[in-house]
């Protein structure tokens, strides 16, 4: 029985892995240990030419960079350059979807069309513009023109932040971390991480809370709301998850990255006859797409697309020989596919100028010709199919059901058009309250134990799950995510789920989609006149790995919400940084972070503190050992 994974078809394929001697994510974790103390402790710097700096954690040695800078500078200037880096991976994320979007406008683009005009009116409606007696084309280029400015430095304050409750806006106000222009604020961060300039940590550590506020409340607020309006609101649907979705006999195309933009057209030009017709002749039964990772979860929540796997089943699916071609798009892509896919017949194929793959094949995306780029690409793997090798084919496992679509809008529509039975159920404490369970894998854990633990765990105590990201692949692949698995769940939550239909974990989206948890509280805080940091809701990143996740987290603690991590952060070389983050957070955004690697205690402690948060609201209350 392998350990690292708790999955039948990983522990398949990492066995496999090791008896031929290919090289995954896990023999790679294992020649890098032990890995550097100083840099897992936030001590090291190599931001100029005068170093690279370390200072020793025990004391004994230099406690200072060459230029001076102290420990709590280094952690903190550290974090913040992390937190950064995620911030503008999902920045720039929304901007590819918004210049998508404005093309759209001016119809130079082809494949793409406004497809949700209720939200397109809404959405412009927030930004000020007249929707009245005007064509969708019209409102859509002005609402281009004024999202592209939330990028810029004339701003003063991001639009969206007024979906957020008053006294949350009045804490940012205070604290002077309202997030001015995403582009701003992400510059402002590497300016002062620059020797010689913000040498405070907690000046550093409040500019990493606007910076991360910029992403969750302009970036990926902004991605998700155009993702919507162009490739349609997600509705609950019943999909499937893991190895079993991969289809012997047909051409297998997987889907890997995050942005939604090339995907929708490979979709499309999935569906071309004369590609079928090319598939047909070459053998196949069809064409059959599948989703890795993020742009798998837009295309799942979208278009029930099946999901083969999350972060660390993209080596591993290779291997089930009958991958035609991963197309890759960016973000959370290993380099080590390339590597893996010249054991098999696989063709990673590249796609955005700013993310290319050395051995992969490039094939430049230009959203002016969308379908012919995306047929060109799916008639790559089509043609791929005659390359399979027989004896390499092996799908070691059946699909599971998994239900996805539910956004916020979905969810207020099952509840019929108000939040109140939602809150009315968390008031009488048929739902204890709502735990979000997002973000990576890591090899550090085994693979999804941290993601579907937890969650079990909360279900069973009456806590809805919301998830987006891996850790909804994780989930759906375990079966938490099926009407069956609401046999699963407490007894109040239970009754709740079978009378809306509803699973007792719901899969809410993509990364760049933690931003429809931020309105879901803010809605939830405005029915019930409190701020966010009131609410019996807690954020979980059992599994994380990459800097997104990091302003992920970031974004909900200054938005109000707690956050337990399980993979520890590079903060400890610091206590002044780790007190702040751990508790002085409390009294400046009434929210903080917690490190927690077990989950088990991890699970005790989100029930603990959204009993806390009950207790608090004067509402009943369970005591957590
Ligand atoms: Fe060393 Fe200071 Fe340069 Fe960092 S900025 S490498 S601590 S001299
Ligand atoms: S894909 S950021 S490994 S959740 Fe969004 Fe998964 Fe984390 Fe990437």
């Amino acid at each position: 029985m392998n350990e690292k994974s708790i999955h039948k078809d990983a522990e398949h394929f990492i066995s496999i892995s090791e008896k031929e001697g290919i090289e995954t994510v896990w023999n790679r974790l294992k020649s890098q240990e032990p890995h550097c103390g100083y840099c897992e402790l936030g001590l090291s710097c190599r931001n100029c030419a005068m170093g690279p700096c370390r200072i020793d954690p025990f004391g004994d040695g230099p406690q200072k960079g060459v230029c001076g800078a102290s420990r709590d500078t280094i952690v903190a200037r550290n974090l913040l350059l992390t937190i950064s880096a995620g911030a503008a991976a999902h920045s720039d994320h929304g901007r590819d979807i918004l210049e998508t979007f404005y093309e759209t406008s001016n119809e130079k683009t082809s494949g793409y069309m406004i497809k949700d005009v209720e939200k397109l009116k809404k959405l412009a409606i927030e930004f000020g513009i007249n929707v009245n007696d005007r064509n969708d084309g019209d409102i859509a280029r002005e609402l281009g023109a004024k999202l592209m400015e939330e990028f810029g430095t004339k701003q003063k304050r991001l639009t969206l932040l007024d979906r957020s409750p008053k006294k949350r806006q009045e804490i940012w106000e205070r604290l002077n971390i309202v997030p001015r222009g995403i582009d701003r604020e992400n510059v402002e961060s590497l300016h002062r991480i620059h020797m010689g300039v913000d040498n405070d940590y907690l000046n550093l550590l409040l500019h990493s809370l606007r910076t991360s506020l910029s992403d969750g409340w302009g970036g990926s607020m902004i991605a998700t709301e155009l993702s919507d309006i162009l490739f349609g609101r997600p509705e609950p649907l019943v999909s499937s998850v893991n190895i079993g979705v991969l289809k012997e006999n047909e051409v297998n195309i997987a889907l890997h990255g995050h942005n939604p933009i090339l995907s929708d057209v490979i979709v499309q030009a999935a569906e071309d006859p004369e590609l079928i017709k090319i598939a047909k002749e070459k053998g196949a039964k069809g064409i059959n797409l599948v989703g890795i990772c993020c742009t798998g979860n837009e295309l799942l929540m979208r278009k029930g697309v099946p999901m083969v796997g999350n972060h660390l089943m993209q080596e591993l699916v290779i291997m089930s020989g009958v991958l035609d071609a991963m197309i890759v798009d960016y973000q959370c892509i290993m380099p080590s596919v390339v590597d893996v896919a010249k054991c098999f017949h696989t063709k990673i194929i590249s796609t955005f100028d700013k993310a290319k793959f050395e051995g992969a094949e490039h094939i430049s995306f230009d959203k002016s010709r969308g379908i012919e780029i995306g047929k060109k690409i799916v008639r790559l793997a089509v043609e791929n199919f005659e390359n399979r090798i027989p004896g390499k084919v092996d799908i070691p496992d059946k699909p599971v059901e998994m239900m996805a679509g539910f956004s916020v809008e979905s969810i207020l529509e099952l509840l019929g058009g108000s939040l109140d039975p939602l809150v009315d159920a968390i008031k009488i404490g048929k739902i204890r309250g709502v735990a979000a369970d997002v973000g990576c894998n890591n090899p550090k854990i085994k693979h999804d134990y941290g993601h579907t633990y937890i969650t079990k765990c909360l279900i069973e105590n009456d806590i809805l799950v919301l998830v987006t990201g891996c850790a909804a692949v994780a989930n759906g692949k375990i079966g938490y995510m099926n009407m069956d698995a609401v046999k699963y769940a407490g007894k109040g939550l239970k009754e709740v789920c079978e009378s809306l239909k509803i699973p007792p974990v719901l899969h809410v989206g993509s990364c760049v989609d933690n931003s429809r948890l931020l309105v879901l509280v803010s809605a939830i805080a405005n029915n019930l006149g409190v701020d966010i940091s009131d609410l019996p809701v807690v954020g979980t990143a059992p599994e994380w790995y990459s800097q997104k996740a990091v302003s992920i987290a970031t974004y909900f603690v200054a938005s109000g919400v707690d956050v337990v991590l399980g993979i520890p952060p590079a903060i400890f070389g610091s206590q002044k940084v780790v007190d702040v983050l751990t508790n002085g957070l409390k009294d400046l955004v009434k929210a903080t972070f917690s490190v927690e690697p077990s989950p088990d205690k991890a699970a005790r402690l989100i029930q603990k503190k959204i009993e806390d948060k009950r207790m608090l609201l004067g509402l009943s209350y369970r005591e957590i050992g």
